[in-house]
């Protein structure tokens, strides 16, 4: 029998996986046994829960949230407001007009409190906000509609209105690209403008969709350093390592490589050994998945091919990625 990889890590932070209906059947033993936290991939986005106004459906969501229970594993909301994956009838009038300033916040103050309400005491942190800054230059917030209607504290109030559903839960900004240098200090910027604001947010979420080649150790450092320093917890909350370079457009491979699977394992190796030196701060590693037979990555950004991103193979084996994770622990 393996070691159960949430035990390894026991001392030093939560280790999670997205899930989805599907992946609670098809992973479930995997997921018992190496995971004590679970994050739902889309059940909870915004388009999920609640597809028109006077309609929410939170059936596929609570069964994500039963499996966890039954299960003795925490959970991770995952998220409340996102320029992607939203319902459009959010910032539309009737007629199909642009809302009012107002109209949107209320209609994000309605929602939020019922989502989060709904789960109160069973989501111990949720990702309030997700991804709000931009990759572009200097440009420091995403264009959005929420941006575009609402104004820039549409991020604050999202923090206000959760912090009042469930006093309790811990808040999250969360976004990929966060080991880049430059966005990296935008991100930082953005969460300390909200501390000195006084808005309640307790914590960085560091996507961490990385590769064999990028980003490099030391930008995942300055980067881990950086937020800490807000003294603000960090959850890694989505983490996987892609074989190929985001701009290879490679199609002709039906297994990973045997050098893959090394470049792999030392890559894991590293992450974890610096998460364990930060794990005063980071109190949870969440993987975008769990085993290699379901990832997004698989049409991502090459459509239809598949990647192998996690520490189990598509037959739920170890790799020797989770071999080097495990003595990472151990070391
Ligand atoms: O894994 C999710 C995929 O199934 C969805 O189609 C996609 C929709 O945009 O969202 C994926 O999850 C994303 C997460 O919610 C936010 N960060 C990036 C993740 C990968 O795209």
């Amino acid at each position: 029998m393996h070691a159960s990889l949430h035990e390894a890590y026991q001392q030093h932070f939560k280790i999670g996986a997205a899930v989805n209906p599907l992946t609670i059947a098809t992973q479930r033993e995997l997921l018992t046994r190496h995971f004590n936290s679970i994050t739902a991939e889309n059940e909870m986005k915004f388009v999920s829960v609640h597809p028109a106004e006077d309609q929410y459906t939170f059936a596929a969501a609570d069964r994500l949230v039963k499996f966890a229970q039954d299960h003795g594993m925490a959970v991770r909301g995952h998220t409340l407001v996102w320029h992607n994956q939203t319902s459009r009838w959010m910032f539309e009038n009737r007629d199909g007009s642009a809302v009012s300033r107002e109209t949107l916040l209320s209609r994000m103050k309605d929602h939020i409190e019922t989502v989060v309400s709904r789960y109160k005491g069973q989501i111990h942190a949720w990702d309030v906000v997700n991804e709000a800054v931009s990759d572009s230059g200097t440009e420091m917030l995403r264009p959005s509609k929420w941006l575009d209607i609402a104004g820039e504290d549409f991020i604050a109030k999202a923090f206000e209105y959760a912090h009042a559903a469930d006093p309790d839960a811990l808040l999250f900004y969360n976004d990929y690209n966060e080991s880049d240098p430059v966005k990296r200090e935008k991100i930082y910027a953005l969460v300390k403008s909200l501390l000195d604001k006084g808005v309640p947010i307790h914590g960085v979420g560091l996507q961490a969709h990385w590769s064999l080649y990028h980003p490099g150790l030391d930008d995942i450092r300055a980067a881990i350093e950086r937020y800490s320093s807000l003294g603000l917890k960090l959850h890694i909350t989505e983490l996987d390592v892609s074989v190929f370079q985001f701009e290879d457009q490679r199609t002709d491979l039906n297994a990973p490589t045997e050098e893959m699977l090394l470049q792999q394992a030392e890559r894991y190796r590293q992450f974890f050994q610096l998460f364990k030196e930060y794990s005063e701060h980071i109190t949870s590693v969440t993987f975008w998945g769990a085993a290699d037979d379901y990832t997004w990555l698989d049409d991502f950004p090459v459509r239809g091919r598949k990647n192998w991103p996690f520490l189990f193979d598509s037959a739920h084996q170890p790799k020797r990625s989770y071999e080097s994770v495990l003595e990472a622990a151990r070391s």
